[in-house]
């Protein structure tokens, strides 16, 4: 389906609501291009109009055009491959600087995150988690293992490790564990994050419906709280065909 009359129309339906109307343009652009995408319009490695294209059929200034795509881009909707055009992503772009949770980034994609639990429990912590999260040995853990998809699409595996004086009950965890760690007084304030690349053994290979020897990303992250105090430790495999990671560097203090 050609992505011009919808893209049009949901721009124009944009600019009749008012609390958006007073928007500037390529924010409203910006709504628009999400919206499309959202609704199916635009699927992931279809090409958008150029930016030519896209101002002279919304009567916008091409700079206003560029901004709007530029924000796109950044989020990780939209992605540019030089001297042929703009596409919608279809890779998933996390940030490898900001600290989010996998269902902010899905929401933020206009996916839908979801859960399913392989196990749940309570128990003492082992030598690995009393080391990760500074507890001693004896000291009790909630633990949650779950497949996380984006609609019926498994997208990462995770195991992750809470100490029971921060969350009591395993739970207490429905969708997110960083709405009830947010609910229960104790959201993450930073983290520390190791990456590395891996191949998918059986099982990861079954629960995220890839051939074994796949590649994946196995990521660490470790999560405190402003006083220091740790409140996560969960290892992930994500699918290494639908995620990219970004970090901005910047220039170390010489
Ligand atoms: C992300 C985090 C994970 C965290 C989870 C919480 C990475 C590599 N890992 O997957 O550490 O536990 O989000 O997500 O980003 P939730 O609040 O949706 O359960």
């Amino acid at each position: 389906m050609s992505s011009r009359t919808p893209l049009l129309d949901a721009f124009k339906r944009l600019g009749r609501r008012s609390s958006v109307s007073d928007s500037p343009a390529y924010v409203r652009l910006r709504s628009a291009i999400h919206g499309v995408i959202d609704a199916g319009h635009l699927q992931p490695g279809h090409a958008l109009p150029s930016e030519r294209e896209l101002a002279r059929l919304l009567s916008l200034s091409r700079v206003t055009v560029r901004k709007a795509i530029s924000g796109l881009v950044d989020d990780g909707l939209l992605m540019q491959r030089h001297g042929s055009g703009t596409f919608v992503s279809d890779r998933i772009v996390r940030s490898a600087s900001h600290l989010t949770s996998f269902s902010d980034d899905l929401r933020a994609r206009g996916l839908d995150p979801r859960s399913r639990f392989i196990e749940r429990g309570v128990g003492e912590v082992t030598p690995e988690e009393a080391m990760a999260l500074n507890l001693s040995p004896g000291q009790t853990v909630i633990r949650l293992y779950r497949l996380r998809l984006g609609g019926e699409q498994p997208l990462a595996i995770e195991h992750s490790s809470v100490p029971q004086s921060v969350l009591s009950d395993p739970g207490l965890v429905k969708h997110s564990l960083y709405e009830a760690l947010t609910r229960a007084g104790c959201k993450p304030k930073r983290a520390l994050q190791r990456l590395r690349a891996v191949v998918c053994d059986a099982e990861q290979a079954r629960l995220l419906n890839v051939e074994p020897g796949s590649p994946g990303l196995w990521i660490e992250r470790r999560s405190f709280l402003e006083d220091g105090r740790v409140v996560e430790y969960t290892t992930s495999v994500y699918r290494g065909d639908m995620y990219d990671f970004v970090a901005e560097l910047q220039n170390a203090p010489s």
